[in-house]
């Protein structure tokens, strides 16, 4: 049985999203963050960095979210894993990028405009970072411009690993609606049924 560690409102809805492309039987077991769950000893042998998600597939034991995701689209997901070792390329590349070039201004930005509570927040340092997200996302819109997915014409683990980092454009309140085919294509990747289901866990 594969055991998925983690919360919806976490990094871990990227899995739980994976998960249920995949249709796979599994198990959300909820350790929060918000809880310190992550920080006990049990849970810090699954997961020594103390972070969520962590996966466990039958003893294979992952963490990283993006690469339990990767790692899940190659075993068990027929359509979700690129066709070609090009296009393999291409995965790796845009999930590396989701989580070197986009991750950390959208983070921040949600942060000061967010989650902190207002006397931390730093308007500041939200509005430097929305505007450091400017070139990730001129990059991610030059991609789209003759394609709907990032592969071409078909959703895959690359389209859901960017689209699961790219959707905190919403709660960092940073408006994409003028960078028109990444928006096209993040309405296109989170109007899927299985993020419905992912959040609802
Ligand atoms: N790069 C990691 C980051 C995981 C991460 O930082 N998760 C947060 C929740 S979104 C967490 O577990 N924080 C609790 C803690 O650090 O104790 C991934 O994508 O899996």
């Amino acid at each position: 049985m594969i055991k998925l560690y983690g919360v919806p409102g976490s990094r871990a809805f990227r899995s739980l999203w994976m998960l249920e492309e995949l249709g796979l039987d599994y198990e959300n077991v909820p350790v929060n963050f918000a809880t310190g769950d992550t920080r006990k000893p049990d849970y810090l042998k699954i997961n020594p960095n103390g972070h969520i998600p962590a996966l466990d597939d039958d003893g294979v034991v992952l963490f990283e979210s993006l690469a339990i995701n990767l790692y899940l689209a190659r075993k068990y997901g027929k359509d979700l894993w690129p066709g070609t070792v090009e296009d393999e390329g291409r995965a790796f590349q845009w999930t590396l990028w989701a989580m070197t070039e986009a991750e950390e201004p959208l983070l921040t930005a949600m942060f000061h405009r967010l989650l902190y509570p207002e006397k931390q927040r730093d308007p500041a340092r939200a509005d430097d970072a929305a505007r450091r997200f400017e070139a990730p996302l001129a990059v991610l819109d030059a991609a789209l411009a003759d394609r709907d997915y990032l592969l071409g014409g078909d959703f895959s683990v690359a389209d859901l690993n960017v689209a699961s980092v790219v959707s905190w454009t919403k709660l960092a309140k940073i408006d994409i609606s003028g960078s028109e085919h990444a928006a096209a294509w993040l309405a296109r990747c989170t109007s899927r049924p299985a993020v419905k289901r992912a959040q609802g866990r």
